[in-house]
């Protein structure tokens, strides 16, 4: 039985991650801290909540006693973190619990993993890490500069930081995975390309930021997940791994597009103020993975689009639940029935 410790389960990607997990590995095990944040949502999870092979405990990655504690019950063969603070408007408006949560959370995790040993430490990293790019420019590779340039992808920049110290100093097997933008089932409605379909499906305006000509490269989270997994199992001690599609597109694009797969007209697209500091493009070279753990992605993101407006038609009653924030009710029924 492989004993696995997933940080930020009850999150976007978190929760896809354990779902894969789950399915992928009937021999793990595996312990979701989350602290349910106004990210957090366990109906995220409600399809597994039953399920054995998976414990939640709701608690904070920075709490220290908390933390030791859990390494001394459960004696984890493995780290997957992907508890962080992960909206860079947020990141703008206040950047403390960025630090609080992304730079001192991880330092936690790390000492704990130190101190009762640990197989592989998993830290769920972002391209954003690397600041932006001109049009012109080659995609990010592992070695690119590290210039991050929110409070967000600065507090993220921190963490790979120290994990890259607890590796060189310590010799904590740790591996940092830096992937692009995520799209898929379960992603808050804060982020950019659930907002369009949301908004879409009431005709209401959708904000652009400046003027819709900033690049982003789309990963399907399904594809994100995979190569987390096999870095996990096969990723070497002390590397980095880009993940990324290679599907790059302007935002204004991906507005345009949504809009044509929804039979909504372009006159919904609403330009607004622009993002303080907004990169202005991200791309990824994902070779290294590819050649060294043989991951392709498998999503093609016509067909995930496609899939993801008919999940949001299908699953009205989470997105509510989730934009009146009445969630927050279901996570606290279920944690007082424990
Ligand atoms: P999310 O905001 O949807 O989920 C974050 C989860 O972490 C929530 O469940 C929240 O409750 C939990 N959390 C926050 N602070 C915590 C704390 N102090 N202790 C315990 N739990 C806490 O984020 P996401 O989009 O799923 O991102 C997950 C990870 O992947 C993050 O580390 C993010 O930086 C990284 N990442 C995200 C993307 C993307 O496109 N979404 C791309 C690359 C990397
Ligand atoms: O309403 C919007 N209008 C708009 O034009 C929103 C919410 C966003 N945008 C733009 C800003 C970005 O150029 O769309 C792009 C994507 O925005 P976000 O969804 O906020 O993502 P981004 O800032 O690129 O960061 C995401 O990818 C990397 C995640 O939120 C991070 O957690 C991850 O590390």
């Amino acid at each position: 039985m492989v004993k696995l410790l997933v940080t930020g389960g009850a999150g976007f990607i978190g929760s896809n991650f354990i779902r894969h997990i789950l399915k992928e590995h009937p021999d793990w095990y595996i312990v979701n801290l989350d602290k349910l944040t106004y990210a957090g949502n366990l109906e995220n999870l409600k399809d597994v909540e039953d399920n054995p092979r998976c414990r939640f405990v709701r608690g904070d990655i920075a709490d220290r006693e908390l933390v030791d504690r859990l390494f001394r019950e459960e004696k984890f063969d493995l780290v997957a973190n992907l508890a962080a603070e992960s909206h860079v408007d947020r990141s703008i408006l206040d950047p403390a619990p960025f630090i609080e949560t992304n730079v001192k959370g991880t330092q936690v995790l790390l000492e704990a993993a130190r101190q009762r040993g640990i197989a592989k430490f998993l830290q769920v990293s972002t391209d954003e890490v690397y600041g932006s790019l001109q049009p012109d420019d080659p995609p990010f590779t592992e070695e690119s500069p590290i210039r991050p340039n929110s409070p967000y992808s600065a507090s993220k920049a921190a963490a790979d930081l120290m994990c890259r110290a607890y590796f060189v100093t310590y010799g904590l097997p740790v591996v940092i995975t830096r992937c692009s933008n995520n799209y898929g089932p379960y992603q808050h409605p804060e982020k950019f390309i659930p907002t369009i379909i949301l908004n879409a499906l009431a005709d209401k305006p959708i904000p652009v930021y400046g003027d819709g000509q900033n690049v982003r490269d789309w990963i399907h989270v399904e594809d994100h997940c995979r190569a987390l997994d096999l870095v996990l199992q096969k990723g070497q001690a002390g590397e980095v791994y880009n993940i990324g599609a290679n599907n790059e597109h302007t935002n204004l694009d991906i507005v345009k597009t949504i809009l044509r797969l929804m039979n909504k007209p372009a006159s919904l697209i609403t330009f607004v103020k622009d993002r303080p500091g907004h990169d202005r493009r991200y791309a990824i070279e994902p070779s290294k993975i590819e050649a060294a753990l043989s991951w392709q992605p498998q999503v093609d993101f016509t067909s995930g689009l496609k899939d993801l407006i008919t999940w949001y038609i299908e699953h009205r009653p989470w997105w509510e639940r989730v934009k009146s924030g009445e969630y927050r009710e279901y996570a606290e029924k279920w944690y007082r029935s424990l």
